[in-house]
């Protein structure tokens, strides 16, 4: 989907139930949260969530996080649309579990308890469950953002080849949602597993801008950037402001509001 360039857009990397980090970083972008939860002073800007807002967290983070999102949804977008939503690998995965499409067996089990635990909490609460469907079936799979001839951002999930960058067909929407597995692929490094990354970046300023592999920072090659830098894993929540032909970052720090999850990083960009 083409956005607007008449809006700024603040766009958020893998909140993973971080409704604290996610909601300080709204307000260091500019935006301001009132007493009922509704985000307010948006003037011409708009929000993108990168994807993979489910997961990891508890369930009372995770709670908040779907019922802040829903409200903010249906508020922000009453007249024009002004929220943006993603599609990450966790939102499918628990839509599917949810939703019965996965076949269950102890393998499919095991990964539902492992990685997919916003299931179980949608599966006991059929109201929080009709509102995670409802974000669910308004997510995009990409986004793209144009300012003149020279400058543009496209925005997916995940990292991908750019013969599957913003097109349509099923085969791209897996690679924008989802790309090569890391722990399927343990002890490969990411510049190895993604070399295509490495290989398709340019000097110019035509981005793509994704979140989904958890790093230590903001990581950038040429014009590949990603702005997963592993909230829930105790680091921190990044978001790049886009505004006419330039971007800026911020960043806030985990508040500790939760336990984190663990994780090893496997650093992207690591030369
Ligand atoms: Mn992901």
């Amino acid at each position: 989907m083409y956005l607007s360039n008449r809006y700024s857009y603040s766009v958020i990397g893998d909140v993973h139930g971080c409704i604290d980090e996610f909601k300080l970083l709204l307000i260091a972008d500019g935006f301001k949260i009132d007493k009922d939860g509704l985000i307010r002073n948006l003037s011409n800007k708009s929000i993108i969530l990168l994807g993979d807002f489910v997961d990891k967290a508890n369930d009372k983070k995770l709670t908040e996080t779907i019922e802040f999102l829903y409200k903010n949804y249906y508020y922000l977008n009453r007249e024009s649309q002004r929220l943006y939503l993603i599609r990450g690998n966790h939102e499918e995965m628990v839509y599917r579990y949810i939703t019965n499409k996965i076949e269950l067996n102890s393998k499919t089990i095991e990964e539902k308890r492992k990685y997919y635990n916003t299931s179980y909490l949608l599966e006991k609460n059929p109201t929080l469950k009709s509102k995670f469907l409802d974000l669910y079936k308004n997510s995009y799979i990409w986004l793209k953002y144009t300012y003149g001839d020279n400058f543009s951002v496209s925005m997916t999930h995940a990292p991908c080849m750019e013969t599957y960058l913003t097109q349509d067909r099923e085969i791209a929407h897996k690679n924008m949602i989802k790309s090569a597995s890391r722990s399927k692929n343990r002890g490969v490094s990411l510049d190895i597993l993604l070399s295509y990354l490495i290989d398709e970046a340019k000097d110019n300023n035509h981005y793509h801008i994704f979140g989904h592999l958890s790093q230590p920072n903001i990581r950038k090659y040429k014009n590949k950037i990603c702005i997963d830098t592993s909230a829930i894993y105790g680091n921190s929540l990044t978001s790049a402001f886009i505004e006419k032909d330039k971007i800026r970052y911020s960043s806030i720090p985990f508040q500790n509001m939760q336990t984190p999850a663990t994780q090893n990083y496997n650093i992207l960009f690591n030369f």
